[in-house]
């Protein structure tokens, strides 16, 4: 059996992937087993921005691989606290709990958010709420997913965790009457990724902002898929002028090359947290720790954001001269085509001709390029993208 056959035969079928095999990766490029180069217009969805096998963060690894690797938090480690001084510093937060994947990101803030909804806003234990929009995506666990407006990510996983609310994305006078004594946060992605790359209203964040601020709610995003510049800012709040209560950060805060995930507050909110409340084995290794520190020193240093917000603007400009696109939407590199039709037999197409993208809710594809991509491989894929929807 080859590669394939062999993950179909002792796999679980949770996925339908592409019919192509990578092995090769490097800068915006990835190869297949036959040698075909493509551009990677999905970027493991926003989790390599910097690029496959960017230099100086696998220089990180290798030589962190070389010392020590893991060694759970029962010990220091030489090399967590640069880190989290790091992402510390780029979120404007005082304090960052590290942890792997996105998702225990977001099952930190929710449990940081009801603590606190307890012990500091004085509800009742195990009476917090926390508001949430419909068309979310904030990862897989039961408890995330007991959110989720998605009936596939649902069906047969319950029963379900109780205390959160669902209100429409966008419609602030629905978050304002859905809020209660009880209330404990708002989590929101800034612009919504697996909902079909949806960009709230002008000026939705800042006044969800102000009735957070007006009803001592916690604003939590979630800037797992929009952080760390994939919008054209370091975060998807800067473009609304705003400052969250905390933020969850994961996909390329590993740099491509490792899970790396954290959640970043000040010290009431992450002060709700004692010494045994909360942890996991691999949150805060020394190799993940090193690998994130040369992850945000790459997005800094190379001008990742201004780089993203200059090619997304000029390649939503192209895009919006096809005709076939219904609509355009998104900021930075993040964009999301809406297609009057499937998008992924249009997918299949881009396969064909050294272009891999993904489709999301049935008719949208996303073009989200690692943002180390430079303008000229963008024009070639322009090329390929209007004779495949002109
Ligand atoms: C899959 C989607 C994207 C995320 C946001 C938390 C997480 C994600 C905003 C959880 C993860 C991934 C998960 C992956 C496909 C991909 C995805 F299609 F599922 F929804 F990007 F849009 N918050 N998104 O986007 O992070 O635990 O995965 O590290 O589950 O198929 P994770």
């Amino acid at each position: 059996m080859n590669a394939v056959e062999l993950a179909e035969r002792f796999g679980a079928r949770n996925y339908h992937p592409l019919p192509v095999t990578l092995v090769r990766g490097e800068g915006a490029f990835v190869w297949d087993d036959a040698g075909t180069r493509y551009l990677d217009m999905l970027s493991a969805y926003s989790a390599v921005n910097q690029g496959h096998l960017h230099p100086r963060i696998v220089a990180a690894a290798k030589s962190q691989l070389d010392r020590i690797t893991l060694t759970s938090r029962a010990f220091h480690n030489d090399q967590l606290g640069a880190f989290l001084e790091r992402l510390a510093t780029l979120s404007g937060f005082s304090r960052v709990l590290p942890m792997n994947t996105g998702a225990e990101a977001v099952e930190t803030a929710l449990k940081a958010a009801r603590k606190w909804a307890h012990v500091v806003k004085g509800v009742p234990v195990d009476q917090a709420e926390i508001l949430v929009a419909e068309g979310n995506f904030h990862g897989r666990t039961t408890t995330i997913v007991s959110f989720s407006t998605e009936e596939q990510y649902r069906f047969g996983f319950g029963p379900f965790t109780p205390g959160f609310g669902v209100v429409p994305y966008g419609d602030i006078a629905a978050l304002e009457a859905a809020i209660t004594p009880r209330t404990a946060a708002v989590l929101l992605e800034p612009i919504q990724g697996e909902g079909g790359v949806i960009v709230p209203p002008p000026g939705y964040l800042a006044r969800v902002r102000e009735l957070c601020t007006k009803h001592r709610v916690l604003l939590i995003l979630d800037e797992i898929q929009t952080g760390l510049c994939r919008t054209g800012r370091t975060w998807a709040f800067e473009h609304e002028g705003i400052r969250p209560d905390a933020i969850c950060v994961g996909k390329a805060l590993g740099g491509g090359l490792y899970p790396v995930s954290a959640f970043c507050a000040d010290d009431e909110l992450m002060g709700v947290f004692a010494p045994g409340d909360h942890g996991s084995t691999f949150g805060g290794n020394p190799l993940g720790a090193a690998i994130g520190l040369a992850a945000l020193d790459v997005l800094v240093d190379e001008r990742l954001a201004e780089r993203a917000a200059e090619n997304g603007a000029w390649l939503m400009d192209r895009l919006r001269s096809l005709r076939t696109p219904v609509e355009v939407r998104g900021r930075g590199l993040l964009i999301g085509v809406q297609l009057p039709g499937a998008a992924r037999p249009v997918c299949e197409a881009l396969m064909a001709r050294g272009i891999l993208a993904k489709d999301t809710h049935g008719t949208v594809v996303r073009f989200a390029p690692p943002l180390v991509v430079d303008r000229a491989a963008l024009e070639q894929a322009m090329t390929v993208i209007a004779e495949v929807m002109p």
